[in-house]
Parts: structure tokens; sequence; C-alpha cells
């Protein structure tokens, strides 16, 4: 690197122009050459070279710790799991989904319960109970009443985040409270049947106080699981590991087993129904695929 040059975070891609922050939290407007178009895409790292009046050539791409696809994003290391306390229920099924998908790409998840204003739901009472001890981070916010960002906030602290989580649950509410931009649409979750979705054209990272990042957009738009084994599946819940320390069977997949850690755990109510139940469903979704490659 030379000394008109510099390392910046990708914000955005904008006619074709790349947004790009410094550590100092300045942001450059750069133009690429050649082959590095079409490649660039926003959490990437790049190196460019400062041209006056705060513009700048990109001149390479840092490697990349991972890509999330559709909408792309790159080096993504933290995701908060949006869920509302009601006005819609959690998905306890779809965060456990979430919590897995996040697990698997090594991305650091934070569970958010949004819309604490509100009445809980039974659903948000058990998952403020059960996963904070099951090891997962849970913060109860509201983004509308702006409680507790601050919280979420400390959280940013050197990170690239995306959201996740159900239509309807205030994830857009929740970038707006953050970044103080209200160009992001929100919508009432009555006013939105029959209408088509408001769909993100750019991945646009937003600065936490210069110090974090957060995507626009939900992170995980396709919620197949990858291609994986089985027996691998437990490994991505900290709620099991020391359980299963008393199956049998080493490779011990907690379904048909007998003398399993995990099901007695389950008889005596330490992991609840809904959790195990969500498990087995992820388990046999990925053992019928199993059985179409074998
Ligand atoms: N009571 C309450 N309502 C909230 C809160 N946060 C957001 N809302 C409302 O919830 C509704 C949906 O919010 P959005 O931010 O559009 O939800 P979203 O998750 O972005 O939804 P999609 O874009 O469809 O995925 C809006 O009417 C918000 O005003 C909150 O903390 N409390
Ligand atoms: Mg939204
Ligand atoms: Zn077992």
């Amino acid at each position: 690197m030379t000394d008109n040059q510099s390392v910046g975070l990708v914000l955005k891609n904008y006619s074709g122009f790349y947004y790009v922050q410094t550590r100092d939290g300045r942001i450059y407007e750069c133009k690429t050459r050649g082959k590095l178009k079409q490649q660039v895409v926003s959490g990437d790292w790049v190196t460019f070279t400062r041209l006056d009046n705060g513009r700048g050539i990109l001149e390479n791409i840092h490697p990349r710790a991972n890509l999330l696809y559709r909408p792309k994003i790159a080096n993504v290391t933290m995701v908060l799991i949006v869920m509302a306390v009601d006005k819609p229920a959690p998905s306890l099924s779809l965060l456990d989904r979430l919590l897995l998908l996040a697990g698997i790409q090594k991305i650091i998840p934070c569970i958010l319960l949004n819309k604490c204003d509100l009445k809980p739901d039974e659903k948000a009472i058990w998952l403020q109970e059960y996963y904070p001890q099951a090891g997962y981070k849970v913060l109860r916010i509201s983004a509308k009443h702006r409680k507790n960002l601050e919280a979420i906030r400390q959280l940013l602290q050197g990170q690239i985040a995306v959201l996740a989580g159900p239509s309807g649950v205030g994830k857009s509410s929740l970038i707006n409270s953050l970044t103080d931009n209200q160009l992001l649409k929100t919508q009432e979750v009555s006013s939105k049947i029959g209408r088509g979705k408001h769909t993100t054209r750019h991945v646009e990272l937003f600065s936490i106080d210069d110090k974090g990042w957060i995507a626009d957009t939900p992170g995980f738009s396709v919620l197949d699981l990858p291609d994986m084994k089985s027996t691998q599946l437990s490994d991505y819940y900290p709620d099991f590991t020391e359980l299963g320390q008393e199956c049998k069977f080493r490779n011990c997949l907690h379904h048909r087993e007998k003398e399993c850690g995990v099901k007695a755990a389950v008889d005596s109510g330490k992991i609840p129904e809904f959790r195990y139940h969500n498990y087995l469903r992820l388990l046999e979704e990925i053992m019928e695929k199993e059985k179409c490659y074998r």
C-alpha cells in the first residue's frame, strides 16, 4: 500500500459509485477499474487510491470471511434475529432455523425481542425464558419507542450485521431508529396483505457510531439448509452439547436411539418440547436430502 492509498469498507454501490468508509469514519466516493467491476459487494474490505475531493479508485478486494447471497453482502459477522413479542407472535421454528443457518455460516446470532411495549404472547415468554439459558443473547427492545437501543449499539461495535426475521416484526423500524433515517419504508402489518413486498434493490450498510455496521436488508432470504450430515446438526445446539455426553451412542442423532441424554432432558423438562420438536423437523429435512444423494 502506498501513501495515497487507504483501506475501507464498501457501504453501498449506487449508480456506478462505491461508497467506501475508512476507519476514521470518512466516506469516499470510488470508481473501479476494469475487472473489479461486478465483483465488489457491500461489506467488502478494499484498498483504494485517494483522489481529491473525497473521491477514490478501488484497487483490490481483500479476501472475504464469508459471502451471503440474495442480496450479496460480504464479511457478515453478526445476525440480529428479530421477533416481536406479539403482532406477529414469535415463530420459534423459524427462530431455530435461523440460529442453525447463523451457526453454519459462523455468524454470531443475537435475538431481538421487539415490540416489548405490547403484552407478550405465550411463545414470547418461552423465548425469553429459554434461549438465554441455552446460550443465546436475547435483548428485549422496542424499535418504535426506542427502548434498549443503546444495548444494540454496543453489540454492533466492530461487527458487520444483517437482520433476519419474519415480516412485520419491525426490522425496518429498527434500522430507522438506529440510524435516525426515516427513508426506509415501514408498513402496517394489516396493510401488507395483498400487496407486493417492498424490495431493496441495493444493499446499504449503515455505520453505527463509526464503529459497527448494519445492513438495511434481511441477511437470509433463502432459508434452505445447505448440504450437511444429519450427525452434524446437534453440533449447532449449544444446549444439547453437554447432555449429548450422556448418550449411549457416540453419533447419537437424539432421534430413535435408546439411552439418549437429549431425549431424557426433554422428558424431564430441561429442554422444552418445542425446541426438540423443531430439532427433529430439521433433522428429518436433512435426512430426506441425504437419502436423495445416496
Ligand atoms: N407496538 C410496536 N410496534 C412496532 C414496534 N416496532 C415496529 N412496530 C410496528 O410494526 C409494524 C411493522 O414494522 P416494519 O418495521 O415495517 O416491519 P419489518 O420487519 O420491516 O417487515 P417487512 O419489511 O415486511 O419484513 C409497523 O407498523 C411498525 O410501526 C414496537 O417496538 N412496538
Ligand atoms: Mg421491512
Ligand atoms: Zn442422543
